[in-house]
C-alpha cells in the first residue's frame, strides 16, 4: 500500500478530550474518527487491525466447532416481549419506529432472536448440541461513553449461542468456548485472567469474564497471590474466619453522638475502631426494605445481596425511604427495635462483634455495647460483603490482591432462561419434549482492539503485536530524490509484497515526519532505505526494539520473516 494514496491522517498533538492512551493514539495514529458521542467510524489503518482480530477469533470459533450466521441488527419488540426483558431494559436498549410505527430494538445481544431462529429448526435431540456464531455491530446507548471505543454506543462483538440437551452438555460447550476464548487472546498478544464472575440479569450460573490487566480497566480483579483464584471483585467470595473476642458483656447503653453519622465520624468520636462498629444500610430489595447490616470496617455488596436473595433490582433506599420503613434517620441506622416487615441480614463478620457500636434508629444517638444474638438478631447470616486487599483468598492458598481489568469477554451458562419464556424444545428419545439448554459467549472485538493497544504502545505510539498488525513491514525511503534510493525502494516494494504485507512511505516528506509517523502506526518491521542504497544495504529495525541492524537487500526477505516468526 502506497502511503500517499493512504487515507489514515496523523495527529502530532495528543487530542484533549482523550483521557486514556489507546483512545489518543487511535486517534493520532489515524486508526479510528469519532462520529458523535460514543460512535466512531474506522479508518482503513484500523479496519485492517480490526479484520485481523475478527480473523483470529473466526478461526479460533470455527476450530471449536461453532458456525458463524449473521443475524439481522434491528429486531422486533415482540420476541423481547416473549422473553420478558423488552420492560426490563431502560434507555439503554436503542428502539426505533418502522413506516407502520411497528417497535424495533437495535440489538445489544442476540438471546432472543438466535433462540426463536433455533425454536423453528431444532426440535430432535439428534440436532444437539450445536454452536452458532457471528461478529456484527451492537448498540447500547450507554449513558456515558467514554475512553474512546473501549465503551462505545456502537461496537463489534462476536456474540456465539450454544444449544444442548442437558447440563452436562451445556458444560462441555462452555468448556470448549472457554479454551477458544483463552486461544483468542493469547494469539492477539494479551497479558489476561479468566475471572468468575457475576451472571447480573442473564440470570444461569456459571459464568467468567475475560479481562486484559490494565490500570485504567473499569472493572477490579481480586486474585489470590498464591494461587490461580481470580474473580470479579463483585462477586469474590468471602472466605474468612472471625474471632470472637473474649471480653465480658457489657450493659446495652444509648448515648449522644451529635451529627457523628459516618463510620468515622462515630468511631473518632466514641474512640473506637470501626470493627467494633455495625454499618446498617437499607436497601430497597424488589421494592421491598431490608436492612443489610455489615462490619464498619467492610463494605456491603448489592451483588451478594441479589444473589442471596435471588432478587432483580437492588438499589440503596433513599432518607425518606429509611425515615418511613426503618423509623430511623439516615447515618444512625441500626438492627434494634426494628419494625417487623423490614427484614435484617447481616455478613458473617457481624456475628463475631462484641460490645459494639451501631445506630439507634434516633438522629444523632447511638447504642454501645451492643451484642449480637442477646441485642438483635438478623433474620440470617450470609456473605454480603465486598472482598478486600489482604482477605485471605477464597481457596485458602494466599491473600488477596487486586488489579484492574478490561472486560474483552464473557462466557455465560444460561440454562433454559430463553428457551423456556420462548418455548424452544427439543423431542428427546423418547418423544418428550425438553428445554435446550443454552449457553451465550461474547468477544468485543472493537474492544479488543483497544485493550491491544492499551497493552502494546510507548510514548511514540503503538507496538503491535504481528498477529495483528496492519502491515507487515514499514518501507521507508529516505530521500526519493536519491536515485539510488528510489530504485531500491521501489524495487523492494514490488518483490516484499510477494510476501508481506507492505506499507511503502513514498511521500515527499522530510525523514523526521516520516519516522514519527512510522512510530505512531507501530507496523512490527520497519525497513529504511537510505545511504547504503547504492550497495544494496538498508537498515532493519523492529518496533517493540532501540536497535537497528544493516542487512543487504538479498537476505532482507528471510530477515524480515525471522523477526516475524511468520
Ligand atoms: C440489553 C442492553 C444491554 C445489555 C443487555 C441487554 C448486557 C444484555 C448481557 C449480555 C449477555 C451476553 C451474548 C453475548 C455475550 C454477552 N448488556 N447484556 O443482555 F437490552 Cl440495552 O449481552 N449476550
Amino acid at each position: 500500500m502506497k502511503q500517499s494514496t493512504f487515507l489514515s491522517p496523523t495527529l502530532r498533538d495528543v487530542p484533549s478530550d482523550a483521557e486514556v492512551k489507546s483512545h489518543q493514539l487511535m486517534l493520532r495514529a489515524g486508526l479510528i474518527r469519532q462520529s458523535s458521542a460514543g460512535v466512531y467510524s474506522f479508518l482503513p489503518l484500523g479496519l485492517k487491525v480490526l479484520k485481523k482480530v475478527e480473523n483470529i477469533i473466526r478461526e479460533e470459533m470455527d476450530r471449536s466447532g461453532a458456525q458463524e450466521l449473521l443475524m439481522p441488527a434491528i429486531q422486533p419488540a415482540e420476541l423481547w416481549q416473549e422473553s420478558g426483558r423488552w420492560d426490563v431494559y431502560g434507555p439503554e436498549l436503542m428502539r426505533v419506529r418502522d413506516r407502520h410505527q411497528r417497535e424495533f430494538a437495535l440489538g445489544p445481544t442476540h438471546e432472543e432472536v438466535i433462540t426463536s431462529l433455533i425454536r423453528d429448526d431444532i426440535n430432535s435431540y439428534k440436532r444437539l448440541p450445536m454452536t452458532l456464531y457471528q461478529i456484527q455491530s451492537k448498540f447500547r446507548d450507554e449513558r456515558r461513553p467514554r475512553f474512546g471505543i473501549l465503551r462505545s454506543r456502537e461496537f463489534l462483538m462476536k456474540d456465539a449461542y450454544s444449544f444442548d440437551r442437558d447440563f452436562d452438555g451445556l458444560d462441555e460447550s462452555y468448556n470448549k468456548m472457554y479454551e477458544a476464548y483463552s486461544n483468542v487472546f493469547t494469539r492477539c498478544g494479551l497479558d489476561f485472567r479468566a475471572v468468575v464472575a457475576d451472571s447480573g440479569a442473564m440470570g444461569g450460573k456459571d459464568t467468567h469474564e475475560f479481562m486484559v490487566l490494565s490500570e485504567i480497566g473499569e472493572d477490579t480483579i481480586a486474585y489470590s497471590n498464591e494461587s490461580s483464584f481470580a474473580a470479579n471483585v463483585e462477586i469474590a467470595p468471602v472466605h474468612t474466619e472471625y474471632e470472637k473476642s473474649s471480653e465480658a458483656l457489657r450493659e446495652l447503653e444509648k448515648t449522644d453522638t451529635p451529627d457523628r453519622r459516618t463510620i468515622e465520624e462515630v468511631a473518632s468520636f466514641l474512640e473506637m475502631s470501626p470493627e467494633k462498629l455495625i454499618k446498617s444500610m437499607l436497601f430497597k430489595v424488589d421494592g421491598e426494605p431490608v436492612l443489610v447490616l455489615v462490619r464498619g470496617d467492610h463494605e456491603v455488596n448489592d451483588v451478594k445481596i441479589k444473589h442471596v436473595l435471588d432478587a432483580q433490582v437492588v438499589e440503596l433506599a433513599g432518607e425518606d425511604d429509611t425515615a418511613a420503613e426503618l423509623n430511623s434517620v439516615t447515618g444512625f441506622a441500626g438492627p434494634l427495635n426494628v419494625p417487623g416487615h423490614v427484614r435484617v441480614l447481616a455478613d458473617h463478620a457481624v456475628k463475631a462483634v462484641v460490645n459494639g457500636v451501631c445506630g439507634a434508629n434516633e438522629r444523632d444517638r447511638h447504642y454501645v455495647n451492643v451484642n449480637p444474638g442477646r441485642d438483635f438478631e438478623p433474620e440470617r447470616y450470609e456473605d454480603l460483603r465486598m472482598i478486600q486487599k489482604g482477605d485471605p483468598s477464597p481457596d485458602g492458598k494466599g491473600t488477596i490482591e487486586f488489579k484492574e481489568g478490561i472486560e474483552v469477554g464473557h462466557v455465560f451458562k444460561l440454562g433454559t432462561r430463553y428457551s423456556e419464556s420462548m418455548k424452544a424444545s427439543y423431542l428427546d428419545e423418547n418423544g418428550k419434549a425438553q428445554p435446550i439448554v443454552m449457553g451465550s459467549y461474547g468477544i468485543g472485538v472493537s474492544r479488543t482492539v483497544a485493550a491491544i493497544v492499551e497493552q502494546h504502545n510507548d510514548d511514540n505510539g503503538i507496538i503491535w503485536p504481528a498477529s495483528v498488525a496492519p502491515f507487515d513491514v514499514h518501507l521507508i525511503p529516505v530521500n526519493l530524490k536519491q536515485e539510488a534510493q528510489k530504485t531500491l525502494a521501489e524495487g523492494l516494494y514490488s518483490e516484499l509484497q510477494q510476501s508481506f504485507d507492505v506499507l511503502y512511505d513514498d511521500r515527499a516528506e522530510r525523514p523526521g515526519v516520516k519516522f514519527k509517523d512510522s512510530d505512531l502506526y507501530g507496523v512490527p518491521v520497519r525497513v529504511t532505505v537510505g545511504k547504503k542504497a547504492d550497495e544494496g544495504i538498508v537498515e532493519v529495525k523492529v518496533r517493540s526494539e532501540e536497535e537497528k541492524t544493516e542487512v543487504h537487500r538479498d537476505e532482507l526477505a528471510d530477515t524480515i520473516r525471522q523477526l516475524l516468526k511468520k
